[in-house]
């Protein structure tokens, strides 16, 4: 097995044998093959989009094999079987890329294709979030095809850079499509202050970015006596009117992903895992994991897809465990008994005259998106103390599941807005960016010549299509870190740095200082 895909992998290098995820050496080789399968079936449609089953399988093809999400090799051959299928339909003589090929050759094209195909991988996701919801960018389908042809063809490295570039522009209307897909169907996020506390008798932990499948849950547990709490990337739905409709959607258990084997180990309820990150269930809680859509695990017990899923095995599982016996206070990283969630961009544009006031008046300095993925290599107390240091006329936008390492914390208000601010799960980088630029409208200036700055974590994929989007956008000085990805070459990462003035980032102070000067 060969992957380099998240920024956990081994040495800072690669996995070889056997993932630090937990990712079997025949559960890789399965997944590359999907991913050459995936070019198989590009190449049989020319590139172009062919119908809804095969848009289908491309979307669930590439979210299957993104990191903590799919870790049952019968599932990733099943996909294989059936894209191979869908292929033969097109061009029986087309042929699969080859698997040996997928991770060799000159190490700077080697990175350049696996920057493309990790970011489509995480463009995938959002596909199918908004997929699952009707919504469908026909541009976005296209690309999924376009590219998977263009992974298996030769580029030259200016080539590979104009596909990254023209890809990030399609990243952001497949998260712009996913947008509109959440804010039509469930309303538009409103600032909510969301308890941890969690209430006594039968509940159910919610974890991953599907709000559809929050939504059927919540519709399902309706009078039955079982509570509902999210976890991770679910915590923002708290902040749509939709979901404020369900007084039984109490709260959020819980912090980022990687305290999961702590955080699930002793809790009397099932976890339903709707997308990553799932980390390899420890046996005390194995058969209390949930998992839907593309997510699997060997064992765990599977919700299969349709238009309503049944969730009756996973609220017969809550009743069963019943819940604690008494309320059970618990608190985020740093001890905050609740967090605040809902700033999305219509939220923050409703107060844009406060905003652009607070700006010209001198009481907000500078403003920094402080967001992106959480994840378990030490390091990325970075981003707790940035926040900490962060001067007290300066404004944090957060977003996505890193925000756990400090959305409990107080730290102030300016002009009756609080410092902190999470406009979301990942995918809501969208909004991030429409807030950017109509600041950057509001002052007349670029996005570039704002006083704003952009202090990112990544750690899985959907962090590479959403840095791509942010490049493609031509926006530059992004500090990065906790650590650079193994799959950027020296090459290719100056590059990067000398186009975009991408920063790794060093210590907080050193970094405040810098952007503050
Ligand atoms: Fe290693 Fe990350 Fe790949 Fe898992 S997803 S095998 S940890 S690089
Ligand atoms: Fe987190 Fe896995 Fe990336 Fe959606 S849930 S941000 S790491």
């Amino acid at each position: 097995m060969f992957c380099f895909q998240c920024e956990q992998t081994a040495g800072g290098k690669g996995c070889t044998k056997i993932g630090v995820c937990g990712k079997q050496p025949e559960v890789a080789n399965s997944q590359d093959e999907l991913t050459c399968a995936l070019i198989g079936l590009a190449r049989a449609s020319q590139g172009k989009s062919v119908g809804p089953q095969a848009d289908s399988l491309v979307r669930q093809g590439l979210f299957t094999t993104i990191t903590n999400v799919n870790f049952d090799s019968d599932r990733v051959k099943d996909l294989i079987k059936q894209v191979r299928a869908e292929k033969n339909k097109l061009d029986s003589a087309a042929a699969d890329f080859a698997p040996s090929e997928l991770w060799n050759g000159d190490p700077d094209i080697v990175s350049l294709r696996s920057t493309l195909l990790l970011g489509m991988r995480g463009m995938a996701a959002y596909a199918e979030h908004a997929a699952v919801l009707n919504k469908d960018n026909p541009e976005v389908t296209a690309w999924f095809y376009k590219g998977l042809q263009a992974l298996g063809e030769e580029h030259s490295a200016e080539e590979w850079l104009g596909l990254l570039m023209e890809f990030g522009k399609v990243n952001l209307a497949c998260m712009a499509l996913l947008d509109e897909a959440n804010t039509s169907a469930y309303g538009h996020p409103k600032p909510t202050k969301v308890s941890l506390t969690v209430e006594k008798g039968p509940f159910i932990v919610v974890t991953g970015h599907d709000l559809l499948d929050l939504k059927q849950l919540l519709e399902q547990t309706e009078g039955k006596g079982v509570n509902v709490y999210t976890h991770g990337e679910m915590l923002p739905a708290h902040a749509y009117p939709e979901f404020k409709k369900y007084p039984h959607l109490k709260g959020n258990f819980g912090t980022a992903w990687q305290n999961q084997q702590k955080e699930f180990d002793n809790i009397p309820a099932p976890i339903l895992f709707t997308t990553n990150c799932l980390m390899v269930p420890k046996s005390s809680y194995s058969d209390r994991v949930f998992t839907t859509s593309v997510v699997a695990f060997p064992g765990a017990q599977h919700i299969s897809d349709s238009n309503v899923k049944d969730f009756s095995a996973l609220i017969d599982k809550a009743i069963e465990l019943g819940g604690w016996p008494e309320d059970k206070e618990l608190t985020g990283i740093n001890g905050g008994k609740d967090v605040m969630t809902g700033f999305a961009r219509n939220t923050v544009m409703s107060v844009a005259g406060t905003v652009i006031d607070a700006v010209k008046a001198g009481a907000i300095k500078h403003f920094f998106l402080v967001g992106g993925c959480d994840g378990a290599k030490p390091g990325r107390n970075y981003y707790t103390e940035f926040v900490q240091k962060a001067p007290k006329d300066t404004v944090i936008l957060t977003l996505a599941c890193g925000k756990y390492r400090f959305n409990d914390l107080d730290i102030g208000e300016i002009g009756g807005l609080p410092r902190i601010m999470d406009m979301g799960q990942c995918n809501d980088a969208y909004s991030a960016i429409q807030v950017a630029v109509a600041l950057a409208d509001a002052f007349k200036c670029g996005v570039n010549d704002l006083p704003l700055t952009l202090v990112l974590s990544w750690y899985e994929q959907k962090a590479v299509c959403i840095l791509l989007t942010l490049l493609a956008l031509g926006i530059k000085n992004i500090y990065i870190g906790p650590s650079l990805p193994a799959f950027l070459s020296p090459n290719v990462l100056n590059i990067l740095v000398s186009k975009f003035d991408l920063h790794p980032i060093t210590t907080p102070e050193n970094d405040l200082q810098t952007i503050l000067k």
